[in-house]
Parts: C-alpha cells; sequence; structure tokens
C-alpha cells in the first residue's frame, strides 16, 4: 500500500512524461491541466482515474521499461484491452479467453495486454493466480517424478485442492485458469479449447532417428501470456492485466523442454540421436539442445505461428537501443535475462554491458510470486 504522498510523486512523474512524449498530438500538450485534477481527485478519494490514452501509453511504457525482455523493439504498437470496469472472476476469466483468441490470432501472435480493475484505497484488485493464462498441468512433488510440467505442481495442487478434478494425465495437459475476483475466494476455470493454439513439434529432417519424432506426442502453446504481474503506472496497482507477446524459440527448446527441472528432454533427445551420453566430452546435451531448438523453430514455421529466433530476436533488440537513443531514452537491461540460454556468445547482445535501472513504471512480481 502506498501513501497519497506516494502516489501523488509517480503520477506526477507519469503524467509529464506522458503530456512530453505526445506534445504536439491532439490528446496532450501542457500538462498543468491534468495534474491540477489529479491532484484534486488524489485529494478527494486517495486514488485517480487514467485516462484511456494514458492508461495505453503507461502499459506501453511499462513495457519498454522491461529490463528483462529481449522483445521491446515493438514497444509502441502493444495492443491495450481496456477492462477496468472488470472485478469479478467469471467476467475476468471471460475476457482472458478472448484475449488469447485476439492475440492468437489464428498464429499471427499480437502482442496484446488486457487491463481489470486496480487496486483502491479501500479494497485490493482482481489477481490472476496463474503464472500465465496457457499453462500445463505437473503432476507429483519431485521434478524427477512429475508428469507434465513440474513448474506448475504448485499450481495443479492448488486446482486440485480447489475441486477441479485432474485432466487425462498427459504431460501437457491443460490446466484451468484460477482467477480471484474482488471480494471473493479464488475460482477456476476451464480454458475453451478454441482459446488455445498449439503446435505439434516435430524434427524437420528426423536427425534424430529419421523419424521426425512425430510419434513423441510433443507440443507446446501458441502464445506466452503472462498473467500474474503487476501493471503499475504512476501511482496506480493494476494487479491483473495479462499480456502476451510471441515466443522466442529458446524460451521452449532451451528451457522449458530441456531444463531438468521442467521436462527434462535432453537425454532422450540425445539417446534418439544416437550419442554418447556417458561423457560430458561428447557435447550430447549441446548438441542435443540445437536439435531440440531447430524442431521447435521448425514446427511453429510448419503451423505458420509467429515465433522469432534468438539471432533475429537480438539484432532487433540492439535496434531498439539505437532508436530508443535517438530518441534521448536510456534503456536499462538486465544481461542475465537477456543473452539467449543458447550460443549466447553467437549474439550481438551478449559483447555488451548494459544498466538495470528500476522504473516506477513497470510489470511486477507479486510478492511471493513464482519469478
Ligand atoms: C521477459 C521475449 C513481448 C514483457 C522476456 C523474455 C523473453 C522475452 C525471451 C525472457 C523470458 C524468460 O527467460 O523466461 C519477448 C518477445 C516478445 C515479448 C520475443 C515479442 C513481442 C513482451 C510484451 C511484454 C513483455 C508484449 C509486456 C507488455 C516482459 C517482461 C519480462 C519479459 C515483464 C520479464 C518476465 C519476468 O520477470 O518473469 N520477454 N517478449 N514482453 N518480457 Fe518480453
Ligand atoms: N519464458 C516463458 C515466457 C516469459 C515471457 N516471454 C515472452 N513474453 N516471450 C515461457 O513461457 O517460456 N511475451 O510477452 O511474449
Amino acid at each position: 500500500c502506498s501513501s497519497t504522498a506516494q502516489v501523488w510523486e509517480a503520477a506526477e512523474e507519469f503524467i509529464r512524461l506522458f503530456h512530453r512524449e505526445h506534445a504536439g498530438s491532439a490528446d496532450a500538450g501542457d500538462p498543468r491541466e491534468r495534474l491540477a485534477a489529479v491532484r484534486a481527485e488524489l485529494a478527494d478519494t486517495g486514488t485517480y482515474r487514467h485516462t484511456p490514452e494514458e492508461l495505453e501509453h503507461g502499459a506501453r511504457v511499462a513495457w519498454r521499461n522491461s529490463n528483462r525482455c529481449i522483445g521491446r523493439l515493438y514497444w509502441n504498437s502493444l495492443r491495450v484491452r481496456d477492462r477496468r470496469e472488470l472485478t469479478d472472476a467469471d467476467g475476468i476469466a471471460e475476457e482472458c479467453f478472448e484475449h488469447l483468441r485476439e492475440a492468437t490470432n489464428g498464429g499471427r501472435v499480437r502482442p496484446t495486454i488486457t487491463v481489470f480493475a486496480p487496486d483502491t484505497p479501500d479494497r485490493p484488485g482482481p489477481v490472476i493466480w496463474s503464472e500465465q493464462l496457457v499453462r500445463y498441468a505437473g503432476y507429483g512433488d519431485h521434478p524427477s517424478i512429475t508428469v507434465g510440467d513440474a513448474r506448475n505442481a504448485e499450481l495443479t495442487s492448488a486446482l486440485l485442492a480447489l475441486g477441479w478434478s485432474r485432466g487425462p494425465g498427459t504431460p501437457f495437459d491443460l490446466l484451468p485458469l484460477v482467477v480471484q475476483g474482488v471480494d471473493d475466494k479464488p475460482r477456476w476455470f476451464d480454458v475453451p479449447q478454441d482459446a488455445v493454439l498449439e503446435v505439434p513439434i516435430e524434427h524437420p529432417d528426423g536427425a534424430a532417428g529419421g523419424d521426425g519424432w512425430s510419434d513423441w506426442g510433443l507440443r507446446w502453446h501458441a502464445v506466452p501470456a503472462i498473467s500474474n504481474m503487476c501493471l503499475e503506472i504512476g501511482g496506480i496497482h493494476y494487479p491483473a492485466a495479462p499480456f502476451n507477446g510471441w515466443y522466442m524459440g529458446t524460451e521452449i527448446g532451451a528451457r522449458n523442454l530441456a531444463d531438468t527441472d521442467r521436462y527434462n528432454l535432453l537425454p532422450a533427445v540425445a539417446r534418439r540421436m544416437g550419442l554418447d551420453t556417458a561423457s560430458d566430452r561428447s557435447l550430447w546435451k549441446d548438441r542435443a539442445l540445437v536439435e531440440l531448438n531447430r524442431a521447435v523453430l521448425h514446427s511453429f514455421d510448419r503451423a505458420k505461428v509467429t515465433i522469432a529466433d534468438h539471432h533475429t530476436e537480438s539484432r532487433r533488440f540492439l535496434t531498439h537501443l539505437e532508436k530508443e537513443e535517438r530518441k534521448g531514452r536510456d534503456v536499462g537491461a538486465d544481461w542475465s535475462w537477456i543473452v539467449p540460454p543458447i550460443s549466447g556468445s553467437a549474439t550481438p547482445v551478449f559483447h555488451r554491458t548494459y544498466e538495470d535501472r528500476p522504473s516506477s513504471t513497470a510489470y511486477v512480481h507479486h510478492p511471493g510470486a513464482q519469478e
């Protein structure tokens, strides 16, 4: 909870930025009038309401300020769905599913955010407990014996405790979405099949066993939509504000399917490739990683679903840095998140340093949430 003085400080900074960046447009000019109105509303109610234009720009600037994100070149074209009137779990779940449909767009993924009701001085806003709108179940507590995605084992247990009667038990069972509306307990909602596009993962030349892995049943969802971060704009907190862009292949091929505490597929890939897994020096893990990542990119391309490779996205990020510099804006970044998890030194983002500076308009993790 922030005091009115803290909200005012952040509000003033944001309103000035909004007016500076919209100078010359019909939306904004001299900020004095708007600042006086915000000040009065704050004194009166302890909070203030963003105009639709402020909300749109704030959500975009928060993306621009995301130090961990390599995908920021297109920050100014984020689609913003203003659903601030919604506080109840049913309405929010319904709009999350519509978000998925619009963002998926038949495979031509569109960066999109849906903003639900903010926190107010009288009550916290709604919260989405699911880390992303689309998650696969993880049955079992220990990564090595879990069926599915061990990252979601806790969410899966919570859902079972809420009365969800588990999925069919495949490694890729879709989990319901968990939403807690204002003045309500958490509730779960099955994600409609038509809202989720999934891509079967196959290898382009069957390097691993000649079968292209199609018998394996690997898949991943098309759209990464983070739903458990709080959007903070000018001192106002929007705890439920799911957003998405498109995937970078390494997120799936080098982490989700490969990490030992996720799907842990490198040993199985290496066996299919006939590699010597007894010795680290055969570089079997490295070779398996490359083929898994080729398979991910190939499969998304074949399914005509937007995906970036890490070389292209790294170059775009450097273009972003140049563009922002020309505008006179400093870009913060966190090297350890920006550099891709494979072939880091073969990408240009590796060969420089960044400043990891905080911003007051940003996406932030809820206290206690998984990072
Ligand atoms: C993190 C890529 C769009 C906000 C990341 C990461 C990647 C990435 C690779 C690191 C993820 C990880 O290691 O787990 C992209 C690409 C996009 C995109 C390719 C395509 C357009 C967006 C959008 C937003 C956003 C639209 C917000 C409006 C963030 C944030 C993080 C992040 C807040 C840090 C997440 C955390 O702390 O867990 N992005 N991103 N990104 N991105 Fe983006
Ligand atoms: N690594 C996570 C997703 C994190 C955000 N990545 C994006 N965001 N591409 C995963 O699901 O693999 N985005 O908004 O596009």
